[in-house]
């Protein structure tokens, strides 16, 4: 039976998590993260002083959620593994209790027809290691290195993707620039050596896979695009640099292996490129990505700016670009973000004309809404709104994959309700609800959707 929009075969069909917003950090024996530290320093920064403690347990529970995982039609799931669970501290001994845990949830993903996709890093540094300068310190990266070939000599036999950084430009704009993740920095050079650093411990660890191990590994981006409010040379300005900035300066050494000669030259021209070493544009050079993951929750408009910043303000992205908000926009109110569909679709266009048609998939996307208990009936609430937010963008995604771009799947942020940094449980994102007092979990009416989507292939207009 054929459906209106039927994906390649073998499209892979799921969602994302990760450790910190799932597992619980006080659930079995585990290190410190910096959201464990901040927490308890400034818990009045989370909504509602609720921390990463027990999050949606996910580490007693997971058995109970990968049945479910198999039940909505998931043929494979990404998870971070927590780098202070797994070496408390960050560097040292391997905690063998985190290495039972994975494994286990490694061999239920797969005894349940699920691959596993397996990130490494996904915001969630040790505080020992943040203690020692994070990214921004070359022995934190080696330190790094070592957790990557711990892990991957650990579980490379049975997972055969692997992912270095999720969101790598979020922990530079959150911690070194805007003041939303630990450690709160305002310093546009130091967020620079961060994403700088990020892609060299990225690379080594490219390195040190394509050397030892024989699946893909690839690095997840957030790519929101940046649409200029009109065609006029300075609104077409701003949207380029906001462009080099905020995706460029990831894609294009993650995929090409270099970084953009426009961004390098804006950098140089205002003092602020970072320290490097002579060796790094080669090794960035020769450890370009398998498979790239692409989030994608919301563009980016803006326009030339109406005023010239102050000089003496520090040094900012913004320095280039106005935020543009375009009338008429179609908006997630609960998120305060926009909805634009086609954003997916002009994604996947750049990557195959600009990037080599490398293999991608949309390994991030969904809406998070606040009190869903409002959408109860009969016991199980009726999301058609996040229905509509997946198909709208599966349409797109669709148009993408019959016009020769090279993606393979999609996966729903997320798989059941979870902790989501400063915005805790304000908005809720899952297939599955959960109930935070009882644990107890329930498919919402897109857990049933996504199963047909999944069986079909597709799904009908
Ligand atoms: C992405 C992150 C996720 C997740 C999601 C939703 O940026 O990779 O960890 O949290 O966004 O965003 P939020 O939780 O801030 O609503």
């Amino acid at each position: 039976m054929s459906v209106d929009y039927q994906f390649p075969e073998g499209f892979w069909w799921g969602s994302a998590a990760s450790a910190t917003q799932m597992e619980g950090s006080k659930n079995g024996v585990s290190g410190e993260t910096i959201w464990d530290h901040w927490f308890q320093t400034e818990p009045n920064r989370f909504f509602e002083g609720v921390g990463p403690d027990q999050t949606s347990d996910f580490y007693s529970r997971y058995k109970e959620d990968i049945k479910n995982m198999k039940t909505i039609g998931h043929n494979s799931f990404r998870l971070s593994l927590s780098w202070a669970r797994l070496i408390p501290g960050g560097e040292g001994d391997v905690n063998l209790e985190a290495v039972d845990f994975y494994s286990k949830v490694i061999d239920e993903l797969l005894a349940n027809d699920v691959e596993p996709f397996v990130n490494l890093f996904h915001f969630d540094m040790p505080i020992e290691m943040q203690e020692k300068g994070g990214w921004e310190s070359r022995e934190v990266i080696d330190a790094y290195v070592t957790y990557a070939k711990v892990a991957f000599d650990l579980f490379g036999d049975r997972v055969k993707k692997w992912f270095t950084f999720n969101e790598p430009i979020v922990p530079v704009e959150g911690g070194y620039l805007y003041d939303f993740h630990y450690p709160n920095v305002v310093d546009a050079k130091r967020a620079i050596q961060v994403a700088y650093h990020t892609m060299i411990a990225h690379a080594k660890v490219v390195k040190l896979y394509h050397a030892e191990q024989d699946g893909k590994i690839g690095i997840v981006l957030n790519l929101t695009p940046s649409y200029p409010r009109s065609q006029n040379p300075a609104d077409l300005k701003a949207a380029h640099i906001c462009d080099l900035f905020f995706n460029r300066s990831f894609l294009d050494p993650a995929v090409k292996g270099e970084y953009p000669v426009d961004l390098i030259a804006l950098l140089e021209e205002h003092g602020q490129l970072p320290e490097t070493q002579p060796e790094d544009n080669q090794l960035l050079q020769s450890n370009i990505v398998d498979l790239l993951g692409v989030n994608y929750y919301q563009p980016r408009r803006v326009k030339a700016k109406d005023h010239m910043p102050n000089p003496d303000s520090p040094f900012m992205p913004d320095w280039f670009f106005d935020n543009y908000e375009m009338p008429g926009r179609k908006m997630n109110v609960y998120r305060g973000w926009e909805i634009y569909e086609q954003g997916i679709y002009d994604i996947m266009v750049n990557l195959r004309d600009h990037y080599g048609n490398i293999e991608s998939f949309i390994s991030e996307n969904g809406m998070g809404v606040q009190d869903e208990g409002r959408f109860l009936k009969d016991g199980r609430i009726e999301d058609d709104y996040r229905i509509d937010f997946i198909k709208g963008h599966l349409k797109w995604l669709h148009k993408a994959t019959s016009e020769g771009c090279n993606v393979k799947g999609y996966h729903l942020w997320t798989f059941m309700d979870n902790w989501s940094w400063m915005n805790a449980y304000k908005n809720r994102y899952g297939f599955y609800s959960v109930d935070l007092a009882t644990g107890e979990r329930t498919a919402k009416k897109s857990a049933s959707w996504f199963a047909e989507v999944s069986k079909q292939n597709g799904f009908n207009s």
